[in-house]
């Protein structure tokens, strides 16, 4: 039988956690033929109610499930793990300093670091969902030197699906036929949603998204805000912030990371910059990339225009701004 993989889900009492933990029991993540073996980590104050998510995966009787480890001891979570899903983190409460809310992640993502580091499985592979998911992301591979810079990653594929969404609404198309948007950067308002090479399946081929829409001036400015502010939308209309949709993205990340994307295909996801596309390398950015074999690489040689150069750097910039703060926070 298939040895069980191994996956760990920080924060797993919050709101994410609980949309995300049945999705990995049920197959969604790594396929229906996987069995895994959960192990979820919170903190202190939220130990009663992970031991509620535990009991309720076990009534859930989950076939795939071959074990669970609910625990607030870093180490026995990190304990063999061979997938990381980083969910767990400090949020900005109102009248919070950027500063505050950076320093207070900072010295989280540094501890778990080590965690993963000293316990999990030499090739685990790491998605970091917390915000400021490429900031913390970056501090966990920092502080993490033995996992391979290649397997520590950060969520930027909701706001991708985001994109296909808006675009399958816009031109009444099923979602499934949208494919190759791209987001640049930043998993915050500074990302930059990319149709430029996205295309939509027809009777008749494939067609660009731009050529369909033909409305340039919607794509340049409705659709990119929309998606830019679509977390905020959802906070605005639920009074909590997206965990669904959340939790269904990371599924996509792994998923595809781990089992490869389709050909002709991309997605995007938050990866160490290579210094491909002019982008200053170290940082953790959101990249189209195919994957294969348990292996991403970035899709090179895409044409750039001028707007989306632009939009690619202020994107970068930000990044450049939260490492600099990162840092100090480190040295505080
Ligand atoms: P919740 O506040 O519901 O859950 C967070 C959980 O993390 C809590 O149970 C908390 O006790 C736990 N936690 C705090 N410190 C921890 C630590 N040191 N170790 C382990 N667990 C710890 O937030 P939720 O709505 O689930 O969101 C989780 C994170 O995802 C937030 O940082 C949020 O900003 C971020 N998001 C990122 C998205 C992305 O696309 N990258 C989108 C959704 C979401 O906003």
């Amino acid at each position: 039988e298939t040895e069980p993989v191994t996956v760990l889900v920080t924060g797993a009492a919050g709101q994410i956690g609980y949309a995300l933990v049945p999705m990995i029991a049920r197959g969604v993540m790594l396929g229906p033929n996987q069995p895994v073996i959960l192990h979820m980590l919170d903190i202190e104050p939220a130990a009663d109610s992970l031991k509620g998510v535990k009991m309720e995966l076990i009534d859930a009787a989950f076939p795939l499930l071959r074990g669970v480890v609910a625990t607030t001891d870093v180490a026995e979570a990190c304990k063999g793990v061979n997938i990381a899903v980083m969910v767990g983190g400090f949020p900005r409460k109102e009248g919070m300093e950027r500063k505050d809310v950076m320093s207070k992640n900072v010295s989280i993502y540094k501890a778990q670091a080590s965690a993963l580091e000293q316990h999990a499985a030499s090739d685990c592979k790491v998605l970091v969902v917390a915000n400021p998911a490429n900031t913390n992301a970056l501090i966990l591979k920092e502080f993490a030197p033995s996992i391979p810079e290649k397997n520590i990653t950060c969520l930027t594929r909701l706001d991708h699906n985001r994109a296909l969404g808006q675009i399958s609404e816009r031109l009444s198309v099923h979602v499934s036929d949208v494919k190759n948007v791209i987001i640049w950067g930043n998993h915050s308002s500074t990302q930059y949603p990319d149709v430029n090479h996205a295309t939509i399946n027809t009777s008749s081929g494939q067609k660009p998204v731009k050529e369909l829409v033909a409305d340039d001036n919607w794509l340049n400015t409705e659709f990119i805000s929309t998606v830019q502010q679509r977390g905020a939308a959802i906070i605005k209309a639920r009074k909590l912030s997206s965990a669904l949709s959340a939790a269904s993205a990371a599924c996509d990340h792994i998923h595809d990371w781990v089992l490869g994307t389709p050909k002709g295909s991309w997605v995007s996801m938050g990866v160490y910059s290579d210094g491909s596309y002019g982008i200053q390398p170290g940082l953790i950015y959101s990249f189209p990339v195919t994957c294969e074999k348990g292996d991403w690489n970035i899709v090179q040689e895409l044409k750039i225009d001028e707007l989306c150069r632009e939009k690619m750097d202020k994107t970068a910039e930000e990044l450049i701004e939260e490492k600099t703060l990162a840092k100090s926070c480190l040295n505080s």
